[in-house]
């Protein structure tokens, strides 16, 4: 039997591309699968369209271009609209197998009553879409395929899905399909080589249970490591192959795994790779001795999710943490000389202009060297959707709405979202233009002038975006 060939799409955001301009990273579900699907020896071909800003009708062109049998499609749940488009009008030019994975069709199984979608993966695709891949070639039934969804006579089956517990097996990343020298980080950071630029992740899952947070659904609460030796491997391999000198580290937790962190930064310094970092962490797991460990071995920046600068708020999202131990993490990193960026969000259902006017306040009194702070976006999966629909706050299902910045799909108990929007953009405007951030930003770029090219895409981007002179 004829092998297929197989196209995987990163459908292309359109609308919200300049706010994705500052930080463009591999879509590395899309490697993973590619590098399992030829090392079974299968034609793979990955488009990613997003980074290389496609249009609609361009991604299409490409994708008929690459005449695949099967195409397989990731996508969070706000593009999931356009990867639909994009099927339904891929399937009409030519007879091939759509399949679905990502986040949304985790959260979101129902997609596959959608005619344009022929098969949609609950969970982790590797060992899913080769389980496709090989019930075309008659080598497996569709029932032995774990995570597998499909529609048919009016019904909707999904095979249970299953955690893969040895990620060391998997190969790494096929990276060679992406556009690698398209990827970066705008982070004010300097030093000297031209950035080369790959994200990574150590770990998968996270074992808490934010209450907006998709994490729980997609890797059902465990957490699978790497060993430390394995992602050793793949940096050297990021090093020596790509050129890479900077990465990302996608983990939610990454400072889950004391041990682990420590070893991968001993092999780092080891291996002598001299390789510039940035990370997730939790306010709570972090120590002094960790942090001046991983400094030591490049890292540069660290992003913690803060959420909130309300004590009660605090609890009902289920963080699981106090604005005391987030304060106390992001002065550590600041005496250990880490870069800082804090993850706050507003439009919690509790959220009132007190509550909010008290994030604002938060975040200037931690001061990191940049601020994110989206509204919050009840994503299907999470138990903030469960809420926004039984206290009816949400105001549409449309979900090329459910960008994050700049919409607003979910009112809160107090505030319209013309309400926080303004507060949005009063608390961006205010935690920016501020003499506290202001003097911090200069002294970064005394201390080195290279600094400040760092600054200026994402400022600009922001002045943009706060379209400055409006009254907003
Ligand atoms: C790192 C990260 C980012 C990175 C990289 C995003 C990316 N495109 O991969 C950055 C910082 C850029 C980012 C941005 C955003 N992110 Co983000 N991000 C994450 C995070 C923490 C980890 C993702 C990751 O690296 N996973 C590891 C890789 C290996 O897994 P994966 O990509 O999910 O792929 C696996 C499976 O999903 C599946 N799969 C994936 N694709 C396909 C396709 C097929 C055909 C098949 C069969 C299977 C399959 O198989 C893969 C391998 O097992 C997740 C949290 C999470 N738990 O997923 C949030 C998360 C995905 N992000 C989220 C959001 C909301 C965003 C933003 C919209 C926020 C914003 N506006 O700023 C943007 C969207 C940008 C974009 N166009 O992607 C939400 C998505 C919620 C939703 N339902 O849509 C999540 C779940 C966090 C949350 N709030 O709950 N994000
Ligand atoms: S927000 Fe972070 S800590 Fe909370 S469940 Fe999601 S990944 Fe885990």
């Amino acid at each position: 039997m004829k092998k297929p060939k197989i196209t995987l799409v990163s459908p292309p955001n359109i609308e919200f591309r300049d706010a994705g301009k500052a930080h463009l990273v591999e879509p590395l579900g899309l490697a993973y699968i590619a590098a399992i699907l030829e090392k079974n020896g299968y034609s793979v071909n990955i488009i990613d369209a997003d980074t290389l800003e496609y249009s609609i009708p361009k991604t299409i062109q490409e994708i008929l271009i690459s005449e695949p049998d099967i195409v397989g499609f990731s996508c969070q749940t706000l593009l999931f609209p356009t990867a639909l488009k994009i099927a339904a009008e891929i399937k009409k030019n030519k007879q091939l197998i759509t399949v679905f994975g990502g986040i949304h069709s985790t959260s979101f199984p129902d997609i596959v009553k959608e005619p344009a979608v022929d098969f949609s993966i609950v969970g982790e695709g590797e060992y899913a879409f080769l389980g496709i891949v090989e019930c075309t070639q008659g080598k497996k039934q569709l029932k032995e395929v774990h995570g597998l969804c499909y529609y048919k006579n009016g019904k909707i089956t999904c095979n249970p899905s299953e955690r893969i517990t040895d990620l060391d097996k998997l190969p790494f990343p096929a990276r060679h399909l992406l556009p690698m020298k398209k990827y970066g980080y705008a982070f004010p950071v300097p030093y000297d080589k031209k950035r080369s630029y790959a994200s990574l992740n150590f770990s998968r899952g996270c074992c808490y249970n934010c209450i907006f947070c998709n994490s729980p659904r997609q890797w059902t609460r465990k957490v699978v490591h790497r060993s430390a030796e394995n992602i050793i491997a793949e940096l050297k391999e990021l090093v020596n192959k790509y050129g890479v000198n900077t990465f990302y580290v996608r983990d939610e937790i990454f400072t889950l795994n004391k041990k682990n962190v420590i070893k991968i930064c001993q092999g780092i310094l080891r291996e002598k790779l001299e390789l510039n970092w940035f990370c997730y962490a939790r306010a709570d797991h972090v120590d002094e001795g960790m942090l001046r460990m991983m400094k030591k071995a490049g890292c540069k920046l660290i992003k913690m999710g803060v959420e909130t600068g309300d004590p009660e708020i605090m609890k009902l999202i289920k963080k699981g943490e106090t604005l005391e131990t987030i304060e106390k993490a992001f002065k550590l990193a600041d005496e250990v000389g880490l870069y800082t960026h804090a993850s706050f969000m507003i439009g919690h259902p509790w959220d009132s202009f007190k509550t909010v006017k008290r994030t604002i306040s938060f975040a200037k009194k931690l001061n990191p060297d940049t601020l994110g702070l989206p509204i919050m976006t009840p994503f299907p999966g999470t138990e903030v959707w469960d809420i926004a629909k039984e206290e009816k706050l949400l105001l549409t299902e449309d979900f090329s709405k459910f960008n994050v910045m700049g919409s607003c799909v979910m009112k809160t108990k107090y505030l319209n979202p013309k309400q926080l929007i303004k507060l949005q953009k009063i608390g961006l405007r205010e935690f920016y233009f501020r003499g506290g951030y202001i003097y911090k930003a200069l002294k970064r770029i005394l201390h080195d002038p290279r600094c400040l090219k760092f600054y200026l895409e994402p400022g600009w981007i922001l002045l943009k975006w706060l379209r400055l002179g409006e009254n907003g």
